[in-house]
């Protein structure tokens, strides 16, 4: 006989695809001109986030049908992304996932024991909303959450 799910793990995660993978440089043009020649790999989308203290381009591999590249360069050096290079250097930084519904997902994950940085979604690229689950309750990895616009 099937045994009943509890209450912490009923709520369903539904993590859809790869939504981008996330990589911290010190200098954003630099690091497209990078990509561009060494890998072929061409901008589809550019944008600054005052908020997560961003300068960020979206990069399509392929076909350009799967996820997407995103290359991180910080803003100012109290952001995210400065700190990142001043303890590990330029690298991969985050690995961000697509959801249906980034409250319903933080939800589920909250539910389990993990830490979701925001109590509310916050602005992601091209107005999607987005939150994070804590790299120490992932596995060492910064995990991000977008629900498209
Ligand atoms: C820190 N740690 C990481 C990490 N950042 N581990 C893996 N991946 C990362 N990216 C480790 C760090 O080495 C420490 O390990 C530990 O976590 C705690 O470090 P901390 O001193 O609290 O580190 P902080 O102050 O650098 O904060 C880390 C967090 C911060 C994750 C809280 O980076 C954050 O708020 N990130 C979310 C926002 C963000 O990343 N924005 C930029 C992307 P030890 O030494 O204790 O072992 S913006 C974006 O993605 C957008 C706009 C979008 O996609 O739409």
């Amino acid at each position: 006989m099937p045994t009943e799910p509890d209450n912490l793990t009923s709520l369903n995660v539904d993590l859809l695809r790869i939504d981008h993978v996330g990589i911290a440089v010190s200098d954003l043009d630099e690091a497209l001109k990078f990509y561009a020649d060494t890998f072929g790999m061409h901008c589809v989308h550019e944008e600054t986030n005052e908020d997560q203290g961003v300068r960020e381009a979206m990069l399509a591999v392929g076909d350009g049908t799967g996820p997407r590249l995103q290359l991180l360069a910080p803003l100012r050096p109290d952001s995210a992304i400065a700190k990142f290079l001043d303890r590990s250097g330029p690298g991969l930084q985050q690995l961000a996932y697509t959801v249906a519904d980034v409250e319903a997902t933080t939800a589920a994950l909250k539910a389990r024991g993990l830490r979701v940085l925001y109590d509310t979604p916050r602005r992601g690229t091209a107005g999607s909303r987005i939150n994070f689950v804590h790299p120490k309750d992932a596995g060492g990895v910064l995990v991000e959450l977008v629900e498209p616009a």
